[in-house]
């Protein structure tokens, strides 16, 4: 017996098998969760690496739902929902794992940030989470729940985090506003603050070595996390073992986040 055998839910930002979205799937998989994904549209049809990437790895698990999403577009979202109510008819989670900056912005000061750039990112990875929910609470059952992901970059300055840092807060803010309108309807919404992960999006931020090498130093665990610890947490929140539990934030970083400054024995070095 598994802990969501009958359960359904859709999952938006699998780009491969480093995705922290994945490390989830493989999871909710095991607990025999029923699932739908979503990819970005490929640009050129006649070579589709996004939609071949995420097939090779949710077609072996029995993937419900394939298809494109891009949460720019009202229409991509509503085909993606509509496709997860004729699959499932109704839904028990939403797993929201998707961010994006342009280059320029995000390796750039926030003071030079771009207007367009700032538009941009805080559309794909902030407001995104709101265009999600809009749908899922039409076919979310009671109990039902929406997971996010976040970086501590939302919560205190992480130099080189730049304006993503500030998409993050927004996104933090989000999670409990939607908790909070949310509730009522028996939805929980929940995020996760994950400390760093080697993947995609993370290559875009850059100096990953150094974030690694400082959680190894200063976080009470004196490590950095593995994708399979975020898991094991989002597949804690988005189940029923969680059922009391929204608005929340939940650091899975070694407990990185409560140090204010250097232990003891790096003082004075
Ligand atoms: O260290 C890390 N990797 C951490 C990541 C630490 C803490 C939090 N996070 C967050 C990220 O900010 C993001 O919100 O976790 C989430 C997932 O990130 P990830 O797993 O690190 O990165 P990745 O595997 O690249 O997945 C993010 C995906 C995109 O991948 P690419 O690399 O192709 O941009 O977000 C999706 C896409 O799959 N995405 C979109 N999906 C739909 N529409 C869009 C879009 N417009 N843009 C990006």
């Amino acid at each position: 017996m598994g802990m969501f055998d009958g359960k359904k839910g859709m999952v938006f930002g699998i780009a491969n098998d480093h995705s922290i979205a994945w490390a989830i799937t493989e999871k909710l998989h095991a607990e025999g969760a029923e699932m739908g994904f979503t990819h970005i549209p490929d640009k050129d049809p006649a070579r589709p690496r996004m939609e071949r990437r995420l097939r090779k790895l949710v077609e072996p698990i029995g993937a419900k739902v394939i298809m494109p999403c891009d949460v720019q577009k009202e229409e991509d979202i509503d085909a993606a929902f509509a496709a997860a109510k004729e699959t499932f008819g109704e839904l028990d989670f939403v797993l929201h794992s998707i961010a994006y900056a342009p280059m320029d912005d995000l390796k750039g000061l926030v003071v030079n940030c771009s207007r367009d750039g700032f538009k941009l990112a805080m559309d794909i990875s902030a407001y995104s989470l709101i265009a999600l929910a809009q749908r899922a609470q039409h076919i979310l059952k009671p109990g039902g729940s929406i997971l996010t992901l976040t970086y501590l970059g939302g919560e205190k300055v992480i130099p080189g985090y730049n304006m993503m840092g500030i998409c993050k807060a927004a996104l933090e803010s989000t999670t409990e506003y939607l908790a909070s309108e949310m509730g009522p309807m028996g939805i929980r919404v929940n995020a996760i603050s994950a400390g760093p992960l080697k993947t995609l999006s993370s290559s875009a931020v850059g100096e990953f070595d150094l974030m690694l090498k400082l959680y190894e130093d200063f976080s009470p665990m004196r490590r950095g996390v593995t994708p399979e610890e975020v898991g094991k947490s989002g597949l804690y929140l988005l189940s029923d073992l969680a059922s009391g539990v929204t608005g929340e934030t939940l650091h899975v970083d070694g407990g990185y986040h409560i140090m204010g400054g250097p232990p003891v024995e790096l003082q004075g070095k």
